[in-house]
């Protein structure tokens, strides 16, 4: 491609911030969606047969299927965002399709949304705004509104990667000591930093935390890796947030254990179907909801679009995108 005169043809299949667009405009012939509706399966089959590169964001299913209508100039995936469980790699891989993501540049701002939901359970933040804004408030008194505290309290972090380690830094300000499940241990120096304590096994951590937090990625290995089974070893009194996949927690089951009180209570910003939610978990008081807006900040997004730029902007100049996906790596 790099021997081309004319600029690569770059599909985005998004709304990205207005200065990002510009950018990209600049520098490719970039084809946008001004409308921001997710694209269907139609619309990405008839993109990915005639562009050089796609730019996809976690609403496009970038399967198989849809790969095989690739055409022979689609050769980068500049994926708008860090997960990449909507794309097939393996599928892309076979088609010699680079795929690039954006990490690090998220990592801060979604782990204030899970400190966020972290506090917002455990002091029933949502659930007093709705009080009082549905008039129901009859005033203060002292066994009203009774949430748990945070210090001292065990915080059992599924996935120490760069979020889960943020999210660490955070909870010790708040006083929680710091545990972890993690594929590999992390190294020495960080674990001695957040003087945290790693579980060689999930079940055993699981069972023994105030309050858990899915920070991993959803990959084939870790699909309802917080299965039923899973779910029933944590204590009635503790809470559980996820900022990751929903796709981690069976879902279903989560709900049934909410509304049964097995579990005091969840705060979820991703959803195993979204954006459906499990109808049960609407009608629950012990749950907050966010619509997966977990690294949604302006800041956020520009960092996210430059990334997509640096790598697209590598690739069309022959050279190796910085953000490579690497199957093995996840
Ligand atoms: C992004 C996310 O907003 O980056 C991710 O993996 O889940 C989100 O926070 C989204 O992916 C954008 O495509």
């Amino acid at each position: 491609m790099s021997a081309r005169a004319k600029k690569p043809l770059v599909v985005v299949t998004r709304k990205l911030p207005d200065m990002v667009e510009t950018r990209m405009m600049e520098l490719f012939d970039a084809r946008l969606n001004i409308d921001d509706q997710p694209m269907d399966e139609a619309a990405l089959i008839a993109a990915v047969a005639h562009c050089d590169v796609l730019v996809p964001t976690v609403t496009d299913r970038i399967d198989a299927g849809v790969l095989a209508a690739a055409g022979p100039d689609l050769k980068l995936i500049a994926s708008f965002g860090t997960g990449v469980d909507h794309i097939d790699l393996q599928a892309a891989r076979a088609r010699g399709i680079t795929v690039t993501n954006t990490p690090g540049v998220l990592t801060e701002d979604t782990a204030d949304m899970a400190m966020a939901l972290v506090l917002a359970v455990a002091r029933r933040l949502t659930e007093g705004e709705r009080m009082v804004r549905s008039g129901k408030w009859q005033g203060w008194g002292p066994t009203f509104m009774l949430g748990r505290r945070l210090g001292g309290r065990r915080l059992g972090i599924i996935g120490m990667g760069r979020i889960g380690q943020a999210l660490a830094r955070r909870a010790r300000g708040f006083g929680m000591s710091i545990h972890y499940h993690n594929r590999r241990r992390v190294h020495p120096e960080v674990e001695a930093e957040l003087e945290a304590t790693w579980w060689e096994s999930l079940d055993q951590m699981l069972a023994r935390m105030d309050v858990l937090s899915v920070n991993c990625p959803h990959t084939p290995a870790t699909y309802h890796l917080l299965s039923a089974r899973r779910l029933k070893l944590i204590q009635p009194h503790a809470f559980l947030v996820n900022t990751a996949r929903g796709e981690v927690i069976d879902e279903a089951a989560l709900a049934r254990m909410l509304a049964a009180r097995e579990l005091a209570g969840a705060g979820l910003d991703v959803f195993e179907h979204e954006p459906a939610v499990n109808p049960r978990l609407l009608r629950l008081d012990n749950v907050v909801l966010l619509p997966h807006m977990g690294s949604a900040t302006l800041e956020g997004r520009i960092a996210m679009g430059e990334k997509v730029i640096v790598n697209v902007k590598t690739f069309v100049d022959g050279h190796r995108p910085p953000d490579r996906v690497i199957e093995t790596m996840l």
